[in-house]
């Protein structure tokens, strides 16, 4: 039987017995053997499950490792043959359950053997009586060729994370008594709560105390997963059973934990967090051309321009179609675009087409790459081509093959990222791209798997312009960024159907804070690039302006993600677990710890109600309004007419700006200033009155500095640490600004910037002294810093004290990699 239609049928006849308490699991555990972090045994069965499905394997491996550390590893298996895998060579080397700070939980195992069962749990003394993270005790387990079954319990009131790829209409939490279905296709995204192009079997556990666990099922197989009342079943046609439980206890260490094994996210080159512009029927080059010139007359920023499959012949990847794309004027444009700093990306397509006239079809069958039948013969499929092959990409050859033809590709014209499409048929992509000066590489893909993050960025597929698109967008990217895919956006005003005047104004006020900003559209509906309409052109240079200021922030919370798996827009949850309400804001997000994104959804609607967790929101989009919420957090309704939305920064956070430019090289240039958003004054007041010239931590941020394109190891971290002072004078502050924090293997970054202002926030003491100090060496945290020598030019610095904003200007200090500078103000003096 097809195992499409075994799993039909049993999902009819099995789904009844979810979740069912009485259950037991048909295999005894024997030869059990502890030693270590290990446990391992041989599973046997004791009585057949469900014999409709076919014969159950008698018996099973099991290994379960990690006991004593943050993450526990089980996998059961078939000793006797050998069974699909998820290929380990696209993963970490290091993909073990080793590792972790202090602050993560630890997990101890507890069995049964008979039946058998398993469970973990933290090994916290206070965690003796809660619930088990996972446990398959009073759970049926089943393990047959095409069928497994897997079930964990969960708390009935933790709130759901994770099982992406799709749009939800209901937000980012999962919903109970719901069967969410994983298996990669091109469906698109405008369709919710149904499985799409990519396939993450992870799930976030989030109990009502705030502590966090993850699991995930390590398999590429199709799946359903119920996700019941007290239970999340797996229900899978193949592979085996690998499981991975974090322990967290926070997100952002189930993220580290999780994107540990799975492997960590790249830093997509600094260009691409620039604004991007894409048609899906384009005509000519000539077209192209002049949308990149209406750009530019409009003062719209514009980074990117993208071409979709129109320019090829006949749909031929890497080549032009003369008549309309002719290759050589094209390569000169896009010269003259790069002298421009914009860049060129197009699609290719992972299909090539079968005509023995093509170079790359030709080359593929020599290389024998291509995914073949039984038969032998390569498969043949149909898509824009016509008859179409596919490179096996995990083939060892393919990637040689791939990479010649894309730098005779490169020859043609200089492509600087590459967009895949239509890649639901093979999930993994190596490498994609190695540019022939051995750039960091960008790629946009489609389809994705866990990992992918390591690999390519990602939009989120064939959305529509409607009202309900723009709302779902936001947990979709949400999604992708728990999934380990930070980089990620929606087709911005899009993709199918009539977008309004409205909406695309909406909607790059929202989308010019996804972590990817791309306006993209189908071909058979009109034109939506930003300059249509003058409010769209107004609302876009407001909102991109904003985003290009905040690029410093936004590339220091990539490397971040790098580092630690941490997404780039995070759900409010994730810094505030424990807040009910912080589950529910469906229709905002972070921007790294500090920003939060309130934008309108609705048509019509010239207010919004944003959920603002406990502390005080500056206001950083010029006209919102500055939020206090520090006795506790609290929903407001924002005034927000067309053209506008809200931007706020979180008090007790310093963060990094540069200048809005119409392109990321010359806001790169440009000079830094720093804004120092200051807690709320009851904490501040809190701080007061303890010890005389102790300096009190008042608002922290750091600043990640490298080159923005190379993959070469060398960059730098600075930190930033307010702190207020009590003297007898009165109360003063500073900002000290010192690195390197941390650095590359390769030392630090040859990268400096040059600090031009700081903004404070939120300071409502006399200020009549304003400094700047540079120091050397760098003197110890939290002291009192004395030695301070005055900068050589302090003649051009300027200061104003507006209620409670404090903008020093003028400022002119060099920041390398080893800088120590301080800036100072109050009424008495922090330098004794
Ligand atoms: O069958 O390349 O999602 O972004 O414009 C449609 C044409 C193929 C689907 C992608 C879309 C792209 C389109 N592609």
């Amino acid at each position: 039987m097809h195992w499409l239609t075994v799993h039909l049928i049993l999902t009819l006849i099995t789904y009844s017995l979810s979740g069912q308490a009485t259950a037991q699991s048909r295999y005894d555990l024997v030869n059990a053997a502890e030693s270590g972090d290990s446990l391992r045994g041989t599973l046997v069965s004791r009585s057949t499950a469900s014999p409709e499905l076919g014969p159950d394997l008698l018996y099973l491996k099991l290994d379960a490792i990690g006991r004593g550390s943050d993450t526990i590893h089980i996998k059961i298996t078939d000793p006797s043959s050998t069974r699909w895998e998820v290929p380990l060579t696209l993963y970490p080397s290091s993909n073990n359950h080793k590792g972790g700070g202090a602050a993560n939980a630890t997990l101890k195992l507890e069995w049964a053997p008979s039946p058998f069962s398993i469970s973990a749990k933290r090994e916290e003394e206070k965690e003796k009586s809660g619930p088990p993270l996972f446990s398959t005790l009073g759970h049926e387990l089943i393990f047959k060729d095409q069928y497994l079954q897997l079930t964990t319990s969960v708390p009935e009131d933790a709130v759901i994370y994770g099982l992406g790829e799709r749009t939800s209409s209901s937000g980012l939490p999962l919903l109970r008594n719901m069967s969410y279905t994983m298996w990669n296709r091109d469906r698109p995204s405008l369709f919710p709560d149904e499985n799409l192009y990519g396939s993450h079997p992870f799930i976030m556990i989030v109990q009502p105390d705030g502590s966090t666990h993850g699991i995930l099922l390590f398999s590429s197989n199709a799946m359903d997963v119920n996700v019941s009342h007290d239970a999340v079943q797996y229900r899978v046609v193949g592979g085996m059973l690998d499981v991975y439980c974090f322990a967290g206890p926070t997100p952002d260490l189930v993220m580290e934990q999780y994107t540990r094994v799975i492997g960590r996210p790249t830093v997509p080159p600094f260009w691409s967090l620039g604004f991007h512009q894409c048609k899906y029927g384009y005509k000519s080059l000539a077209e192209v051309a002049a949308v990149v010139e209406n750009y530019t007359a409009a003062e719209i920023p514009l980074e990117a321009i993208w071409t979709d499959i129109d320019y090829m012949s006949g749909f031929r990847d890497f080549t032009f179609n003369e008549d309309r794309w002719p290759q050589k004027p094209f390569k000169e444009w896009v010269q003259k675009l790069h002298d421009s700093n914009i860049a060129w990306v197009p699609i290719v397509d992972p299909g090539i087409m079968v005509d023995p006239e093509y170079d790359a079809y030709n080359k593929g069958l020599a290389a024998d790459i291509f995914i073949k039948e039984g038969s032998g013969e390569p498969y043949k499929g149909q898509v824009w081509p016509g008859p179409t092959h596919w490179p096996d990409f995990i083939h060892p050859d393919t990637q040689d093959y791939w990479q010649q033809q894309l730098e005779a590709f490169h020859d043609l014209a200089a492509f600087d990222g590459l967009w895949i499409d239509m890649n639901e048929a093979s999930n993994f992509i190596e490498d994609p791209i190695a540019p022939s000066d051995g750039k960091r590489p960008f790629a946009l893909t489609r389809s994705t798997f866990l990992g992918s993050g390591q690999y390519v960025s990602h939009w989120t597929g064939d959305n529509a312009a409607t009202w309900n698109d723009l709302r779902w967008s936001v947990s979709s990217i949400l999604s992708s960024g728990l999934h380990g895919i930070p980089h990620v956006g929606a087709d911005i005003c899009g993709f199918t159907g009539f977008t309004t005047e409205e909406l695309c104004n909406r909607w790059i006020l929202l989308g010019a804070f996804y972590p990817f900003a791309r306006d993209h559209s189908d071909f058979n509906w009109g034109y939506q690039e930003l300059y249509r309409w003058p409010s769209v052109q107004e609302a876009g240079k407001k909102a991109l302006g904003l985003r290009y200021r905040l690029l410093p922030h936004m590339y220091t919370a990539f490397q971040r993600a790098h580092e630690q798996g941490t997404p780039v827009a995070r759900p409010l949850f994730y810094h505030w677990p424990a807040d009910e309400h912080a589950h529910k804001a469906h229709g905002q997000f972070l921007l790294g710890h500090d920003i939060l994104i309130t934008p309108v959804l609705t048509e019509g609607a010239t207010n919004v109600t944003g959920y603002f967790p406990q502390g005080v929101w500056h206001a950083l989009w010029n006209g919102s309004a500055d939020i206090d919420a520090s006795k506790g957090g609290k929903h407001q309704t924002l005034n927000t007419p067309l053209g506008e939305t809200n931007v706020h920064v979180r008090g007790g956070s310093v963060l990094s700006m540069q200048e809005a430019a119409l392109t990321t090289a010359a806001v790169r240039a440009s000079p830094l200033s720093l804004l120092v958003a200051l807690p709320s004054l009851e904490e501040l007041q809190a701080l007061e009155g303890r010890h005389m010239h102790q300096a009190q931590l008042i608002a922290e941020g750091s600043l990640y500095v490298d080159d923005g394109v190379t993959l070469e190891d060398k960059w730098h971290m600075l930190h930033f640490a307010a702190y207020q002072v009590e003297s007898a004078e009165g109360i003063s502050g500073f900002l000290q600004i010192r690195g390197p924090a941390e650095q590359g293997n390769r030392g630090c970054s040859e990268v400096n910037h040059t600090l031009a202002s700081v903004q404070v926030r939120g300071w409502q003491h006399p200020v009549s002294l304003v400094q700047v100090h540079a120091h050397q060496p760098p003197l110890a945290e939290h002291q009192v810093l004395t030695r301070a020598v005055e900068l050589p030019s302090p003649r051009a610095l300027q200061w104003q004290h507006q209620g409670s904003d404090l903008t020093v200007s003028g400022i002119d200090a060099h920041l390398s990699c080893s800088s120590s500078v301080s800036v100072e103000w109050g009424s008495g003096t922090a330098y004794a």
